[in-house]
């Protein structure tokens, strides 16, 4: 039965005889010039592809001639006499049309042809023509990373798709199969870095940089590398305490640095090509250098030293803020933590460092402003962090589709360098001259049959792999490519599941979080309304609401002074009621409810209006998806409705608390006289 493990790779078998009479002419004979692992591993998937949807494989030839109607190769020389263009990147690749109807596909290096085969095989399976092709591919940003926020006994934090694919029991997966099945889904899309244990490292997961661990970590990362993907772990910061029974951390003790260095070597003994370690350090009670009145500089670097004789890197997270606030105290800002304490230490960290910040300066709600840390340190290496798996945004179990939240991550303009400074230049090394820089996501998938619990979900993880390879690729043409390869190039499906995944993350804005305010969630698992759940906690998450009206004053002029760290632009968007956009008032206003917005409507009336019309779409999202029964093999269509039906029954909780919520806190009525309790 089809349960969508395959995900995007699904290799139908082609039933429109033009396009598989022309597929079927041209894919006859292969000849490869190298034979490493990746190469070999690119040759399978293409058998295999083939069989499937053309319903042969390709006849391997030893020798190159004539025959080859496919040519596979690292070699400037045989791409010259094709006249194929030979400059580009270590990982772009070319795929050309060339004379009687052959193919080539050229990579810098196998790692460049692995990923032109998954192109053709994603031509193939949207159906396009290879006739008079010349496509040259290569990698806007060079890392491409996923975080799996996987805990050894199986359990995923922010996991919604069932337990680990890499562990149980505290122990490493027995189904190895699994995770190779893991890394083709990732290399098809490009993603060349996986760190594939949660950052909140736990004391077993301490361990997973001992003797005890690594030969197992290491058959993790030759099953990555095969596919191009370079392993990362994530380390505890205090392990020179708990593995090496000192009594500090301190990252300018000589022997705490030393214990790292021979830490290093020992890795790198075991994994040759190891990519680095990431860090979550004086974060939400994680160790870290503060302990030691030290700054993220001095700990980020001794970590750099140990690591950069082996090339590896540190991935250093900004997620730090202090989590231990007093909600009576108004002059803290959670938001202004990461730019307060790393935008002073710009230039401080070593090549090998870089700073890992997460799209906004709260964390991953359903809006929220961009962080203001983007571009602001030209000094020092940055990469963006995303959040694919839904903790805020539906967990898998509403329909929200991100790509259209990232793409204006993306294009936010932050001004630094006047004006048309994106964040997505700034990550992609295009605004200043980092060393290491990219994109990187926390995954969505787990056990589950289909990986990511809802099917509709895997759009999601398509989706962030192929912007962190490309951020200028529309929404749309994302969207339209993952619903053919998914479910086929019928008009009607692609149209319908398409427009559902456009429409989605509005719609989910729209009876969850109105204005930008964010956080009216539950404590602790994040999932359905609870207007006050953060409002007395520690946790710096605060709308403010009360009789008159709600919003966190962010200005200067009188709040907590946070629009002063965007460029001049920004902050005189952000700064004045005027200019401030709707979506994100009640992230930097404290206002009335009876204020008027850009729409025209009052504050509340924007809330219970949002609140009705949410619902009446998630019905619409469930109405469209009934329309493609016919069409969608039947384990996943049901799956699929009954989350839509859950989702609607949810969105009305949600409408109703929040509407209720506000209705008896303000006293204002609706203007339209619906169902209020
Ligand atoms: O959003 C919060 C999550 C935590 C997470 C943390 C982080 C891994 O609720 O579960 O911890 O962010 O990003 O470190």
């Amino acid at each position: 039965m089809d349960r969508g493990y395959k995900m995007w790779l699904r290799y139908n078998q082609i039933t429109n005889q033009e396009v598989l009479e022309e597929y079927q002419s041209c894919l006859q004979h292969l000849h490869f010039s190298v034979n490493t692992a990746t190469i070999l591993a690119a040759v399978d998937e293409l058998q295999a592809g083939l069989s499937s949807m053309i319903n042969h494989s390709l006849h391997v030839l030893k020798t190159k001639d004539q025959r080859a109607t496919l040519l596979l190769t690292i070699e400037e020389s045989i791409a010259k006499e094709e006249n194929v263009q030979v400059e580009i990147e270590d990982e772009g690749y070319v795929i050309k049309s060339i004379k009687n109807n052959r193919l080539i596909i050229f990579g810098k290096t196998d790692i460049g042809v692995l990923y032109g085969v998954f192109h053709l095989l994603r031509l193939m399976q949207t159906q396009c023509s290879l006739k008079h092709i010349y496509i040259v591919e290569q990698p806007k940003n060079s890392l491409r990373m996923l975080n799996e926020w996987d805990n050894m006994d199986g359990s995923i934090e922010r996991g919604y798709a069932g337990v680990s694919i890499f562990f149980e029991n505290n122990q490493f997966t027995k189904d190895w199969e699994r995770v190779k099945d893991y890394a083709r889904l990732l290399a098809s899309v490009g993603i060349n870095g996986i760190a594939f244990n949660n950052v909140n490292v736990h004391e077993q997961e301490t361990k997973l940089i001992t003797p005890e661990y690594l030969p197992t970590v290491a058959k993790v990362a030759n099953i990555f590398r095969m596919y191009g993907i370079k392993t990362f772990l994530s380390i505890n910061y205090a392990s020179p305490i708990s593995l090496g029974g000192m009594d500090t951390a301190d990252p300018l003790n000589e022997e705490v640095r030393q214990w790292w260095k021979d830490k290093a070597k020992e890795i790198y003994r075991f994994i040759p090509d190891f990519g680095g370690v990431l860090v979550k350090a004086d974060s939400e009670h994680r160790p870290g250098p503060f302990t030691y009145n030290r700054t993220h500089a001095d700990g980020a670097n001794m970590l750099a030293g140990a690591f950069a004789p082996f090339d590896g890197i540190v991935l250093w997270r900004c997620f730090v803020y202090d989590c231990m606030q007093d909600w009576r105290d108004r002059s803290t800002d959670r938001a202004r933590a990461a730019y307060d304490h790393f935008k002073p230490i710009d230039g401080k960290f070593h090549k090998n460092v870089v700073l890992q910040i997460k799209n906004g300066p709260m964390d991953f709600q359903v809006r929220e402003a961009v962080s203001p840390l983007f571009g602001a340190m030209p000094n020092t290496n940055q990469m963006l962090e995303l959040q694919i798996t839904q903790e805020y945004t539906g967990q898998q179990k509403h329909l929200c589709y991100l790509v259209p939240q990232w793409k204006e991550i993306l294009d936010f303009d932050t001004y630094a360098n006047g004006v048309n400074t994106p964040i997505k230049s700034i990550v992609d090394g295009s605004q200043y001259k980092y060393d290491h820089c990219g994109i990187t996501a926390v995954s969505n998938v787990g056990n589950d049959d289909n990986w990511t619990g809802h099917t509709l979900a895997q759009a999601n993880l398509y989706g962030y792999a192929r912007l962190a390879w490309n951020p200028d690729l529309s929404a749309e043409l994302i969207t339209d490519e993952w619903a053919k390869l998914t479910f086929g190039v019928d008009e009607q499906v692609v149209q319908v599941v398409s427009n559902m995944l456009l429409q989605s993350w509005h719609i989910y804005e729209k009876y969850t979080s109105p204005l930008g305010v964010g956080w009216m969630v539950n404590p602790g698992h994040h999932y359905g309304p609870n207007v006050d759940g953060y409002e007395y906690s520690v946790w710096g998450t605060y709308h403010f609401a009360d009789s008159k009206g709600i919003g966190v004053d962010r200005t200067v002029a009188t709040g907590t002074g946070f629009t002063n760290q965007y460029f001049k632009e920004n902050k005189e968007l952000y700064e004045t009621l005027n200019n401030c956009p709707d979506e994100l008032l009640l992230f930097f206003h404290h206002v009335p409810y009876t204020h008027q917005l850009k729409s025209g409507d009052t504050v509340i009336q924007h809330i219970y209006n949002t609140h009705f019309e949410g619902v009446e779409e998630a019905i619409g999202l469930k109405k469209s998806w009934l329309s493609l029964e016919a069409k969608i093999s039947p384990s996943i269509f049901n799956g699929v409705s009954e989350r839509l039906q859950h989702q609607i029954e949810h969105a009305k909780e949600w409408r109703d608390v929040i509407n209720t919520y506000f209705y008896r806190k303000s006293g204002i009525e609706d203007e339209k006289n619906r169902k209020i309790y």
